[in-house]
């Protein structure tokens, strides 16, 4: 496979420019900080502290090529609309938070994905629903995985992921499967396959965040 520069990479959006940004939203409290801080800095924080909008940094460097992945972590509670267009505008992809063990969340989570439909022309922007929180139990749950994932994947056609920031359970796996709903555009272009292709596998959740990691940062927005 060759790594010239060709016509579809050019034409590609998104990771082929070598910077990716990544919105998270959700509702308040269903753990979106969290899933960030375990997946950039192996950390899981147990007291909560309301996010207004914080954007992370990670650099990457795979097989000798550069990213730059943005990910931008929103305001679940007093989200102003302004930033919330703003957010949606401008991202690459999108992971929307909900927690297992509160119904409204899934629905604020449907809300969001109707807006980010609404706003964007494009509307086939990679979308994946995490279910955070399964370390809670079952019998705290409010929404039984098989309504949910059915829902996500037949009516919707978004990617869907359980998880839990508390336990690092697949917090690799919602990156994994940002890359895999962005397949149409990585097969566009040689480059961005082989980068693709030197992501950690399914089995390497406990390499996760070493993604050729050089440093990740928290900027300010
Ligand atoms: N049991 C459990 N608790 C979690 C998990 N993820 C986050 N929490 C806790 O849930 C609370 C909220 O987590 P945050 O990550 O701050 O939630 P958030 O979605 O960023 O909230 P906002 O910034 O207000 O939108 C914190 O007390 C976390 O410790 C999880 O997977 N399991
Ligand atoms: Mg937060």
């Amino acid at each position: 496979m060759t790594s010239s520069p060709n016509k579809n990479q050019l034409s590609v959006s998104n990771i082929s420019k070598s910077h990716f940004r990544l919105v998270v939203m959700g509702a308040a409290q269903v753990g979106k900080t969290a899933i960030i801080s375990q997946f950039l800095y192996d950390q899981f924080v147990t007291e909560y502290k309301a996010t207004i909008e914080e954007l992370h940094r990670g650099e990457y460097d795979m097989n000798g090529v550069h990213l730059t992945l943005d990910i931008l972590d929103t305001a679940g509670s007093h989200s102003f609309p302004a930033m919330r267009k703003l957010a949606i505008d401008t991202g690459d992809a999108f992971v929307l938070v909900y927690s297992v063990d509160d119904e409204a969340s899934f629905q604020e989570i449907s809300n969001l994905r109707q807006q980010i439909l609404d706003e964007r022309p494009d509307n086939d922007v990679p979308i994946v629903i995490v279910a955070n929180k399964t370390d809670i139990g079952e019998s705290r749950r409010a929404i039984l995985p098989e309504t949910a994932e059915s829902l996500v994947c037949l009516d919707w056609g978004n990617g869907y992921v359980e998880a839990s920031a508390k336990d690092n359970v697949n917090i690799v796996g919602i990156f994994k499967e940002i890359l895999k709903q962005s397949k149409v555009r990585y097969e566009l272009s040689p480059a961005v396959r082989r980068r693709r292709e030197s992501m950690p596998s399914s089995t390497d959740n406990k390499k996760k965040g070493k993604l050729a990691k050089r440093r990740t940062q928290s900027v300010n927005t």
